[in-house]
């Protein structure tokens, strides 16, 4: 029979001690009395099923044949009756929920936080100020565009979005890997939303932006500027997962348990480093592998290589809340790491795979809303309307009670007066479910005095109702243009053929020249200059006979500020690893390949951690120039150079037929067209000649000889992206 893992419990709650004496109903956590620092796994494995042995229905039947319906004779019709066929088909035909209309593709892991330093100078939160205590967390990474069987790899933000079983409740962060975004206003979400969604005529593209309706909406939206930087550059094409930054976007409050606030941006700064794939080969991997960053995150995790990243801070005192030139309320604009430092306060840990796609990453309900004692909202109107938006959400998709869910539900006592409900699991005792009340004693009541219950930053408003936006948000190309100026030559380069290949993609004529004219020319002459170049569309003044487009409607004007003089150099990506842990390297042998040669390779990389695969013309094994059997990991049509960080061509025999592969050709251009470490050992060197590829030479990532040093060193640039890479093919 099947069987349900026990639960680990361990230590008790004490929380509230008053709810807990009123024989008031206890949720299911609650019963358990888990170990709230480690127990999320324990909660969650109390609803895991192993397989089992004998199959059943779901009312337990045991049953005999599961292959075969039930009919009057073997050729007969099928009876009605047969309850298993019909339970079997039912179940069946109702198996999806509405995937999200944003974020719908995600990968997701568990893992913990751990706090580095006692904060609670700022704040009253337990999970940043208990440093003894390890933090359960659940986070989900998405794309934003594409639908739920769409690529890993397109253009595109990617969402972050960490759920934290804190010990007085949930709190949910729900970012991305960009700090800022598109709209300053909530109630923009939907046009932005449709416009970037295929086209609903015939809804191409799939998980694009590059079509007419993204670019006219955001042409006609210049607070998008900013944001339109990030994703035209190689931010929007992470590597992996466990290279992106994560951003609160927002600005949040802290409060401490004095009741003073400060405000915050919240930052997950990656271990590994932030660093990208190129377009091209974004664009390759889609097709070549469409789970590309889900099996990165699986297999990292299932081989031990932990993603990290640190949680960063930045702290502004209420004080200074006018001291910017720009909005701390306005969501298009990042306060500079130079102007506030990130303190790196803790470090989240993911450690542990998902045992089911659809019970935790499908069914896992985000929420801004989701917060607890010591943290707060600001006012930011972005902010504000997503916290309408997402219990919304989850009452569609998921159903009312998608907090009892075991992805979701908290590891602290949950009593309230909140009943039924389609797909109820809490068996709540008791006749009493309203407040005040006295048969139950007056429980649940409320927890006025003390830390840990929530109450509203009581920060003073006096206003005048109004459909208005501030005249502190209109700047929208400064930080545009610091973006810019912040960049290095290739980070640049990347960022106008990100938007030239968008905009060639574009068919109508105006919203070219608008995107040129009124956004491009007022964030930087060079970046419209290069674009100009590579779409044919003209600079041109509106009005002119070239650019007739009539003005965009903006809300009240640009306010420029000397934004030629503005850099913010943590923006750039232009820096090396600290390690190669986990890049995944392609070797490239054959029957003859040198002994030596790979056993080298082998060990030096293996010491680096790095994931080694030998490709070969077939699978199974080859034989190495000792005449060894050494297993081939993938034979070369299964293996797309775009997969693979970098490459090493071993010598020995093997490499005469190597210069005369097609698909070793191919895979060495590919690689260099994508700025990848090649090496090319002893007579490796003939695969280099025969693809046309330049010599080693200083700085160019190109590695000649037996030394495998060279080759990590090189690993450690990550890419080689000032290449000269028009003249090879691929
Ligand atoms: Fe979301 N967003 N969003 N969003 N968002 C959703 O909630 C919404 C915004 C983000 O892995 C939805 O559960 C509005 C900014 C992430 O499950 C929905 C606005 C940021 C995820 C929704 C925004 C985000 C979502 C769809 C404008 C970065 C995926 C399914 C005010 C800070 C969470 C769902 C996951 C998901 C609404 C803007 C991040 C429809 C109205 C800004 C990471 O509720």
């Amino acid at each position: 029979m099947a069987t349900k893992k026990a639960a680990a419990s361990k230590k008790g709650v004490a929380r509230p001690p008053k709810a807990r004496s009123s024989g008031q109903s206890s949720t299911a956590a609650d019963n358990q009395s888990l170990d709230l620092d480690t127990g999320k796994n324990a909660d969650l494995a109390r609803d895991t099923l192993e397989p089992g042995e004998a199959m059943t229905g779901n009312q337990g039947v045991m049953i005999s044949d599961d292959q075969n319906s039930l009919k009057a004779g073997p050729r007969g019709p099928t009876l009605l009756e047969d309850f298993h066929l019909r339970e079997k088909i039912t179940h069946f035909d109702h198996e999806r929920i509405p995937e999200r209309v944003v974020h719908a593709r995600g990968a997701a892991a568990h893992g913990v936080f751990e706090l580095y330093e006692d904060l609670s100078e700022f704040t009253s939160a337990g999970v940043l100020t208990d440093t003894s205590r390890k933090t359960p967390v659940f986070v989900r990474f998405s794309t934003v565009a594409g639908s739920r069987g769409s690529a890993d790899t397109p253009r595109d933000v990617r969402g972050f979005a960490v759920k934290l079983y804190t010990k007085e409740g949930v709190w949910d962060l729900v970012g991305n890997n960009m700090p800022v975004f598109f709209i300053q206003d909530a109630i923009k979400f939907p046009d932005l939303i449709h416009a970037v969604k295929p086209e609903p005529n015939n809804e191409i593209p799939q998980a694009a932006s590059a079509h007419d309706t993204f670019w006219d909406f955001v042409s006609l939206t210049p607070e998008s500027a900013h944001m339109l930087m990030w994703v035209m550059s190689d931010r929007a094409l992470p590597r992996s997962l466990a290279m992106m930054e994560g951003f609160g976007v927002h600005t949040f409050r802290l409060v401490n348990a004095k009741g003073k606030s400060v405000f915050v941006k919240f930052h997950w700064k990656p271990i590994k480093g932030v660093h990208s794939l190129v377009w091209d080969e974004s664009q390759k991997i889609s097709g070549k592998d469409a789970d590309f960053h889900r099996r990165d995150l699986f297999e990292a995790i299932e081989r031990g290589d932990y993603p990290e990243w640190e949680l960063g801070l930045q702290i502004v005192e209420e004080t200074d809340e006018f001291k910017f030139d720009f909005d701390l309320l306005d969501p298009t604009k990042i306060i500079p790491e130079e102007l506030v430092p990130v303190r790196r306060v803790g470090k989240m840990t993911l450690n542990r795979n998902t045992d089911n796609y659809f019970a935790e990453t499908e069914q896992v309900a985000y929420h801004t809303g989701h917060i607890v004692p010591g943290i707060d909202f600001s006012n930011d109107p972005l902010l504000q309307g997503r916290l309408f938006s997402y219990t919304d959400t989850q009452l569609r998709r998921v159903g009312p009670n998608f907090a009892e869910l075991p992805i979701n539900r908290p590891l602290c006592p949950v009593h309230n007066n909140q009943r039924d409900a389609m797909a109820r699991t809490t068996i709540n005792k008791g006749r009493v479910a309203y407040f005040p009340n006295r048969l139950g004693g007056g429980c649940p009541m409320h927890s006025p005095e003390g830390a840990q219950a929530f109450v509203s930053y009581g920060e003073k408003i006096d206003a005048t109702k109004i459909r208005q936006r501030s005249d502190s948000f209109s700047d929208h190309f400064s930080q545009a243009t610091m973006f810019w100026n912040s960049m290095s030559d290739w980070e640049q380069q990347h960022i106008a053929e990100a938007f030239a290949f968008e905009l060639n993609q574009v068919e109508n004529e105006d919203i070219r020249h608008h995107v040129m004219n009124e956004i491009l020319v007022n964030i930087a002459d060079p970046l419209a200059q290069a674009v100009s170049a590579q779409t044919g569309i003209a600079i041109a003044p509106v009005g002119d006979a070239k650019n007739p487009t009539p003005s965009a409607p903006t809300p009240s004007g640009p306010l420029r500020k000397n934004a030629k003089d503005l850099s913010s150099p943590a923006l750039s990506m232009d820096k090396p690893c600290d390690s190669i842990k986990g890049r995944r390297i392609a070797v490239l042998g054959g029957d003859g390949m040198d002994t030596a040669q790979f056993k080298a390779v082998l060990t030096s990389l293996q010491a680096e951690q790095a994931v080694v695969e030998l490709i070969a013309a077939h699978a199974g094994t080859v034989a190495d120039s000792k005449g060894k059997p050494q297993k081939v990991n993938r034979a070369a049509p299964n293996a797309p150079s775009v997969i693979y960080d970098g490459v090493i061509v071993l010598g020995g025999d093997s490499a005469a037929a190597l210069a005369q592969s097609g698909l070793a050709i191919l895979f060495v251009n590919e690689a260099f067209r994508h700025g990848k470490p090649i090496a090319f050992m002893g007579e490796g060197v003939e695969l280099m000649e025969a693809a046309n590829l330049p010599d080693a030479d200083e700085g160019n990532g190109i590695i000649t000889g037996d030394d495998v040093a060279p080759f990590v060193e090189a690993m450690m640039q990550h890419r080689f992206p000032r290449r000269a890479i028009d003249s090879v093919p691929a």
